[in-house]
């Protein structure tokens, strides 16, 4: 049996193509069932739906043998026990610092004030400022970033961005670019090695499948 990790949402429509392209087609669609293991056309080969934050821990402990997770999420986990071959080229943003419009971020760099940052990428942002030598707090958040600097919880945050809408609806402005986000497959390193028959067709149809893509 071979067990994949996915998150519902943006990750799963961008992921339903290149299963197909495996040959595999869910039994049921995530978005509406809740069940959180899902039977496919092929006998040896399930899905398993989890918080997009926790497919890296699944496929590293060997709950799952691969898995589909974005890079910001991978950056956080460490990637400790994980094969990652492919660049899947899906659910494609930007991690970015953003401030509320107005607020003088690289004045107040250059004054060497010390800013406080909420974010839900804590070890991004940290990497991030480190290098470029600003001295920040950081306040971890879970989700909703957008609202921290509105409300006096943080000076900027450092969160994903797509479109530019949210920020634009909460007269955020991104004043800085932290690093390109798209999602990866990720496997268990030793599922690849004793589970290779399985395993190894499946990321070759991915890598051919998003090859065409782009
Ligand atoms: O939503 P939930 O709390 O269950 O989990 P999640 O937010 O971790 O999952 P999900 O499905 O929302 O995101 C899964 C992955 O999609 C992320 O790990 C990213 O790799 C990728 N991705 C791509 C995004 C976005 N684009 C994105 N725009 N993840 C989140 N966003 C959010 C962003 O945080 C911000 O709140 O969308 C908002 C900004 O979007 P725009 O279009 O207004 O700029
Ligand atoms: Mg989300």
């Amino acid at each position: 049996m071979i067990t994949i990790a996915l998150s519902k949402g943006r990750i799963f429509e961008e992921t339903v193509p290149l299963l197909a392209a495996a040959g595999i087609v869910p039994s049921e669609d995530p978005e509406s069932s809740r069940k959180l293991i899902l039977a496919t056309n092929r006998e040896d080969v399930r899905l398993v739906i989890v918080r997009a934050t926790d497919v890296p821990t699944y496929v590293q402990y060997g709950a799952a043998d691969l898995g589909i997770a974005g890079y910001d999420v991978l950056l956080e986990h460490g990637g400790v026990g994980l094969y990652q071959p492919l660049d899947l080229a899906i659910a494609k943003c930007r991690l970015m610092v953003a401030v509320r419009e107005g607020f003088d971020y690289f004045a107040a760099v250059k004054q060497g004030a010390r800013l406080r940052v909420a974010t839900k990428y804590v070890e991004s942002a940290r990497e991030h400022f480190a290098k470029k030598g600003v001295h920040v707090d950081l306040i971890k958040l879970y989700g909703s970033m957008e609202l921290a600097p509105l409300v006096g919880l943080a000076d900027a945050i450092v969160d994903l961005v797509s479109t530019g809408g949210t920020l634009l609806a909460n007269q955020l402005e991104a004043v800085e670019h932290v690093q390109d986000v798209s999602s990866r497959l990720v496997v268990n390193q030793a599922s690849l090695k004793l589970k290779r028959a399985g395993v190894q067709p499946i990321i070759d149809a991915f890598a051919s499948a998003s090859a065409h893509h782009h």
